[in-house]
């Protein structure tokens, strides 16, 4: 232990030690050296060795998994599956993945995936990644993301940088936009259910869109239990939280409740739901609820003349819900209106209290150009929103917005800049928390069109990055990435600690730990074969550049399971574990267990070898599994 990958491979010792000494060595003797600056701002090109100054931690849409970027170089650092497969870790293959995977699955979900003869989904679409807060900041402890697709929520532990956790959502369909709560602590993680359907979906009701509902759902943070959902009125899209704890805000384009595009934009008006957490809670501790699916459910709708829910009417097809670092404004940005609509959290009380108009509480509405979408902050009262339709975004003073909204003559916008092109969501350092720093935006472009080198009909989305230093926003980066990232938050390096070894007591292979101990085998040091009647156990552990276990046998037929232990415990000294010709392949990184499960159908010698390089010997590194021929 202690002893660095890096010293071992020859590297030069003064990387080494300026690596772990963070933040205080950059500012210093190093900084600029071999390094592009951008104009007024920071370095955004780092030479050789460098480390970046801030995490960014992206979705990949579709694609189902969360990337891990350093900013401001933009380099893509590490993939982490969540909702995916991943023919590189064993993500979805090996045994600890698969119980994430299949454990928070609902009982209808398994019946419908064993008719397909599968276990689990295999795609997912993750829109919105976003970290645990303390206090208004992020803490470093779990970044939560959801699964559109699926109805799903996961949950990654920043200490390994691995999924824990993964639940469906029961009465909710299609989980879109996603928070975790900001203050006290989180806490509760806010997720909205986007498409409509009834609220018991089991097939009387179809074609009777009358009947559907919405769902938003609080989950706890902490043990991924679902808290309490509320049925309310129009649908959901994306949602943000106060900085007071009182309050989640979610948007709706959809109030109409309509099915087809021309019902869904008939409105002038749709509106942002206000979600009042102590009411909901004092309604559910007093049982104003129905129990479904085992979660308790309020109905939060219109006219049910109850202090769970108030809806504000905002301008035609609202989309993202930002909530500024001065802890006190929330931008809903309009969407197919050119306008944000800028609401005071402070002025949010008196739409509970009184009969006070639901409009009140909006102090600001700027016309900002077309197509805002969503809007990022700097922590100097300024804020970022990207104009899809424009393919711009627009600097703007919230307090001059409001001065203007008061009937004052000022101009609130300070700037715009071209993007390539279509933003969606922007981010930027700090941004969603008490401590935006206003050094880096990253805008998240839907088309990169001419601004790469031409790869076929699918081209990658573009990811620019943007020195926000000055008043004049300057572009400085086009980073491709692959379909589709939606939403980034970029956290700085000294909130995330990950370690560099696994500890041998982590509760991921808490089943293989149980099943060693009833075989009376050590898990860490193992060379076993245990024979369970067709069931067949296989300990091994790896220390570079071998296997404990140098063969095996086993029958055609049986059911075996290879645990591999990594006894290695230098960082980044990780082992694999392929099986050719059975699929099978999975990483075992240092100090880790990880195991798989198959049936040995294929009689004959078999080769599995170390799919990670880890040696000069790395390719000696495999043993023979030998399936003896089922008897005649
Ligand atoms: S949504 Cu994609 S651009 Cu899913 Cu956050 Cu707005
Ligand atoms: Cu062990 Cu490659």
């Amino acid at each position: 232990m202690g002893l660095s990958r890096r010293d071992l491979l020859g590297g030069t010792a003064k990387t080494a030690v300026v690596a772990g000494m963070g933040a205080v060595a950059f500012a210093g003797a190093q900084a600029m050296t071999g390094a592009r600056a951008a104009e007024g701002g920071g370095k955004f090109e780092l030479a050789p060795g460098e480390l970046d100054e801030y995490y960014g931690f992206w979705s990949s849409g579709q694609t189902g998994e969360l990337r891990i970027m350093g900013i401001p170089s933009m380099r893509e650092l590490m993939r982490v599956p969540v909702f995916n497969r991943c023919s590189a870790t064993g993500w979805g293959q090996t045994n600890e993945s698969l119980k994430i995977l299949t454990e928070g699955l609902l009982p209808e979900t398994k019946a419908y995936l064993a008719a397909q003869g599968k276990v689990t989904y295999d795609n997912g679409d993750l829109h919105h990644p976003h970290m645990s807060f303390t206090d208004g900041t992020y803490d470093g402890r779990y970044l939560f993301m959801q699964d559109k697709a699926n109805t799903r929520v996961a949950r990654i532990r920043c200490d390994v940088m691995k999924c824990d956790k993964i639940i469906e959502i029961p009465n909710a369909h299609d989980i879109h936009g996603m928070r975790p709560q900001k203050y006290p602590r989180t806490g509760y993680i806010f997720a909205n259910g986007e498409h409509e359907a009834p609220l018991i979906n089991d097939g009387k009701i179809l074609d009777d869109p009358s009947q559907y509902v919405n769902i938003f759902t609080a989950i706890d943070g902490d043990t991924m239990e679902i808290a309490w959902q509320v049925i309310v009125s129009g649908n959901l899209d994306n949602t943000d939280c106060d900085y007071q704890g009182k309050y989640a805000f979610s948007t709706s384009y959809n109030s109409e409740m309509g099915t087809n595009l021309a019902e869904m934009t008939a409105n002038e008006l749709d509106h942002v739901v206000v979600f009042n957490i102590k009411e909901i809670e004092a309604g559910v501790a007093a049982g104003d609820y129905q129990e479904l699916n085992g979660v308790k459910v309020i109905d939060g709708r219109k006219g049910q003349n109850k202090n769970y829910t108030r809806y504000i009417p905002i301008p035609n097809s609202p989309h993202g819900c930002n909530t500024a670092p001065d802890k006190k404004h929330v931008v809903i940005n309009g969407k197919l209106s050119p306008t944000v609509s800028v609401i005071d959290v402070t002025k949010v009380d008196a739409l509970f209290d009184s009969d006070a108009d639901p409009r009140s509480c909006i102090v600001a509405e700027p016309q900002l150009g077309l197509g805002p979408l969503h809007t990022a902050f700097d922590g100097k009262g300024y804020a970022y929103t990207t104009l899809f339709l424009d393919s711009q975004v627009v600097k703007w003073d919230i307090e001059k917005a409001i001065r203007a909204f008061a009937g004052e003559d000022v101009d609130p916008i300070v700037s715009k800049v071209d993007v390539h092109y279509q933003p969606g969501h922007n981010s930027t350092t700090m941004g969603e928390t008490a401590e935006a720093d206003g050094k880096w935006l990253i805008s998240m472009n839907k088309f990169s069109k001419d601004r790469f080198l031409n790869v076929g009909p699918l081209k990658p989305e573009n990811e620019q990055l943007i020195d926000i230093s000055s008043d004049e926003m300057k572009v400085v980066h086009d980073g491709p990435t692959f379909a589709e990232p939606h939403d980034s938050i970029l956290v700085h390096r000294s909130k995330v600690n990950p370690v560099n070894v696994w500890n041998r007591d982590d509760p991921m292979w808490e089943d293989a730990r149980r099943q060693a101990e009833a075989d009376g085998v050590d898990l860490d040091w193992g060379a076993d074969v245990i024979r369970d009647g067709n069931k067949v156990r296989v300990y091994m552990h790896s220390v570079a550049p071998t296997f404990s276990l140098e063969k095996f046998t086993v029958r055609q037929g049986d059911e075996v399971t290879v645990y591999i232990t990594n006894m290695d415990d230098i960082d980044d000294l990780t082992h694999g574990f392929c099986l050719s010709n059975f699929g099978v392949a999975m990483e075992v990184a240092p100090q880790a267990t990880a195991s798989v499960t198959f049936v040995a159908e294929r009689p004959g010698v078999h080769w599995y070898y170390c799919q990670w390089f880890c040696h000069a010997l790395h390719m000696e590194m495999r043993g023979r599994m030998f399936v003896e021929p089922r008897e005649a």
